[in-house]
């Protein structure tokens, strides 16, 4: 019996999003090839779990240099590869960074996704290769007046992207569906709203908080700064959405999809449940830049601080040029049509960054005990 292994072809492997879909792709049994960029230290941690031994002849997983700014670089490895599905998830995705490199980003998150779609129509490829192309909540810019009747963004929304990274994502978007009706191409916008794990970058907000209350708890920080404590996400977990991505490509048709929980949350919020997961309850006080938090129970044997410690500051720095104030999706059609049920909500997304934190964060314990320097890491 011959079995026919199916190719996976995944840009961005190396991030958080790419390396749970490695990992389920080569669950499933998929040959995966990845294209990372060449750094001058290593960047794959978050993969190299998923390498046994790179030379066996049965590796699943393989690394491809490239670079989404180089056309002829992705047309030679989909040449090589010959995938039957390319997820395209490679993207400078920091949204406040793209303010600062706003035609990097033009180039990479918005003619990347062209240079893979043509690269598979010049190959003549356009039957055999499905893509999915990373799509994001940031099109819809939290407009109030654009969500549904039910406050909801969904399919149908209106876009109005509020940043470099938004408006180049949004070219990613209608280069998608453009390819998709111009040459009949299997190409798939999935609209993914945020989601997060313990793999998440550690500049995003979430998981800068579950660093930085780790380190707090474990008396190695004394206290952290933010942004914008009001503005409201609708998080999920990343294992889930990868499943999802998945799903999208196996559909019957090609289509586009929005992918959230439904649920949205406050950043001050997400900061009140990760303190929660350490036994302690903050008080905040002050309005705008001058607000603070302070400890005010702290009921967790392993975790000792002085109630009325300052914890958190907001630092404008971290401010946004424009901010999106707040998303909250409806995956109704994603629900209904290909059946996704999301495993995770947001307390044990909270629960599993926490812990994930708090375990990295004693190995700096363990280091300082034996007389380590533990240089601070770049917010
Ligand atoms: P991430 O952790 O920032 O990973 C981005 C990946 O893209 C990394 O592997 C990165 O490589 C790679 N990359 C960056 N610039 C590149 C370039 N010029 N050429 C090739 N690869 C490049 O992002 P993520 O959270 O996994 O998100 C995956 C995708 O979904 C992104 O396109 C993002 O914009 C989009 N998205 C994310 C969310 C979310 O909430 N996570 C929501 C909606 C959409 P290095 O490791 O070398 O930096
Ligand atoms: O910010 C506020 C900030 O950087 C969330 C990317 O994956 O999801 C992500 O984009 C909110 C914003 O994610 C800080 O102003 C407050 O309102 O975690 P974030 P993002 O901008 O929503 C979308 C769907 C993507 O597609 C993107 O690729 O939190 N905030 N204080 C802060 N944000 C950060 N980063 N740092 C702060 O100190």
């Amino acid at each position: 019996k011959i079995i026919i292994m199916k190719v996976a072809l995944i840009t961005g492997i190396s991030g958080q999003d790419g390396s749970y879909l490695a990992e389920l792709l080569l669950d499933k049994g998929y040959k995966v090839h990845g294209i990372k960029r060449r750094a001058s230290s290593l960047n794959t941690q978050r993969i190299d779990h998923l390498y046994q031994d790179p030379h066996h002849p049965n590796q699943r997983l393989k690394l491809h240099y490239g670079d989404l700014s180089d056309a002829m670089n992705l047309t030679r490895i989909i040449q090589e590869t010959q995938p039957d599905e390319i997820y395209n998830l490679g993207a400078m995705s920091h949204v406040k960074v793209s303010f600062d490199t706003p035609e990097y980003v033009g180039n990479v998150d918005g003619l990347g996704t062209l240079r893979i779609l043509e690269a598979v129509r010049i190959l003549g490829l356009e039957k055999k290769t499905r893509i999915y192309q990373a799509s994001t909540s940031e099109l819809y810019g939290g407009i109030p007046e654009n969500k549904n009747e039910s406050g909801f963004y969904d399919e149908f929304s209106p876009f109005y992207p509020r940043s470099p990274y938004g408006v180049a994502k949004i070219y990613g978007f209608w280069i998608t569906k453009n390819y998709r009706e111009a040459y009949n191409m299997f190409a798939c916008n999935g609209i993914l709203f945020n989601h997060e794990s313990p793999r998440r970058g550690e500049t995003f907000v979430t998981r800068k908080i579950t660093r930085a209350v780790s380190k707090i708890a474990l008396g190695l920080q004394d206290k952290f700064y933010l942004g914008n404590l009001d503005a409201q996400r609708d998080w999920g977990h990343a294992k889930d959405y990868v499943r999802m991505m998945w799903m999208i490509l196996q559909a019957d048709q090609p289509e586009d999809w929005v992918i959230a929980t439904g649920v949205t949350t406050k950043v001050r919020e997400f900061v009140r449940l990760a303190f929660g997961e350490v036994g302690i309850e903050l008080e905040f006080k002050g309005d705008g830049v001058e607000e603070k938090a302070y400890i005010k129970v702290c009921n967790h044997k392993d975790y000792q601080l002085e109630i009325g410690k300052e914890v958190l500051s907001v630092d404008p720095t971290y401010f946004r040029p424009t901010e999106v104030d707040l998303l909250i999706g409806d995956p109704s059609k994603a629900k209904k049509k290909l059946g996704w049920v999301p495993e995770h909500d947001l307390k044990f997304l909270v629960k599993d960054m926490m812990e994930s934190d708090l375990r990295l964060m004693k190995k700096d314990v363990i280091l300082l005990k034996a007389g380590h320097k533990i240089l601070k890491q770049a917010e």
